[in-house]
């Protein structure tokens, strides 16, 4: 059951949520689709959902399906999206294409953002955002993601970005889109698959009414910008480092190899990662997401509670 809001379809259950004021966290789905593996994938979205529902949080998984944007997916819709290996991973750009051709696609971060943000959702939780990826000076690879966060006001919690991109020139592009960051109980910013990536962050909150404080004071100055939590895996769950480097190496040089560009590029590192370390990073990409899911929990708690 769904409802036509803003131009999408949203579930009634999500918009009874909103309606009520009561906490909506977003969740994307090209991490489902192109980011895990089947059939894992579907387990792992149902598992995130019920994590939201048993803290009282109403979960809403952003897609498109056949053509239309769709923020809050039922039992069929997100196996659709996780089963159907057709299906196409949508970043903003490709959202009217994907209406005008009636395809179902999952949405990146930046299209998720953006269609959970029309509709009035303020927190939404990933796994790692996209960003500038090495060797960019070259081939200007770089996520619609950043650009997309310098334009939306919604609270994103990740652990940090992938370690497969350029950090260094990640973070130098968050700051020039005057995107807000966070460090949720560290001044280390995360390296997804690790807790650290040895960058320091300018600010660290203690918890969630800090987040939240942080995101009425972004709407009282009419900020238009996303604020980035930063929240590392632990230590514990980490993928260990000595590995973590060779694995990048190989990856990296296979992409370079096979002449990988766009958005292609994303979804084969994971895979190889996944593939290499004999599905070792797969459970570390899965604890990284379930860890900002339950941090979305505290922060879009505390945001209703206002
Ligand atoms: N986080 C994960 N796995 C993923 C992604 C994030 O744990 O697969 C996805 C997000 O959807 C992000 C995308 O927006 O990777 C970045 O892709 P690109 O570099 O092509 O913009
Ligand atoms: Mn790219």
């Amino acid at each position: 059951m769904a409802r036509e809001v803003a131009g999408l379809s949203v579930s009634v259950e999500v918009e009874a949520a909103l309606a009520a004021g009561s906490p909506v966290v977003a969740l994307e789905s090209t991490l489902i689709a192109h980011g895990l593996p089947r059939p894992r994938n579907r387990a792992v979205a149902v598992e995130l959902e019920a994590m939201l529902r048993d803290r009282g949080i109403t979960p809403a998984t952003v897609a498109v399906i056949d053509g239309v944007p769709t923020v809050g997916l039922d039992d069929d819709t997100l196996g659709r999206i996780a089963g159907d290996p057709g299906v196409a991973k949508a970043s903003v750009r490709d959202l009217p294409a994907a209406a005008a051709l009636g395809l179902t696609c999952a949405t990146t971060v930046a299209a998720t953002s953006v269609l959970a943000a029309r509709v009035g959702i303020r927190v939404f939780a990933t796994g790692g955002l996209g960003g500038v990826h090495r060797g960019a000076a070259e081939t200007f690879d770089e996520s619609a993601d950043l650009p997309t966060l310098a334009a939306t006001p919604i609270t994103v919690v990740a652990a940090g970005v992938k370690s497969i991109l350029d950090v260094d020139a990640t973070i130098e592009r968050l700051e020039t889109f005057g995107v807000t960051l966070l460090g949720w109980r560290t001044s280390d910013f995360p390296g997804f698959y690790l807790p650290t990536t040895g960058h320091r962050l300018d600010w660290q909150v203690d918890g969630a009414a800090q987040v939240a404080e942080a995101m009425a004071v972004r709407d009282r100055l009419g900020l238009r910008s996303a604020i980035v939590v930063a929240n590392p895996v632990p230590a514990g769950q980490a993928l260990d480092e000595a590995i973590h480097d060779d694995v990048l190496r190989t990856a990296l040089q296979q992409a370079d190899e096979l002449g990988l560009r766009g958005k292609a590029v994303t979804p084969f590192l994971l895979e190889t990662f996944h593939t290499e370390t004999a599905g070792a990073s797969l459970e570390v990409n899965i604890a990284v997401v379930r860890n900002n899911v339950a941090v979305a929990a505290e922060i879009a708690a505390a945001w209703a509670s206002r």
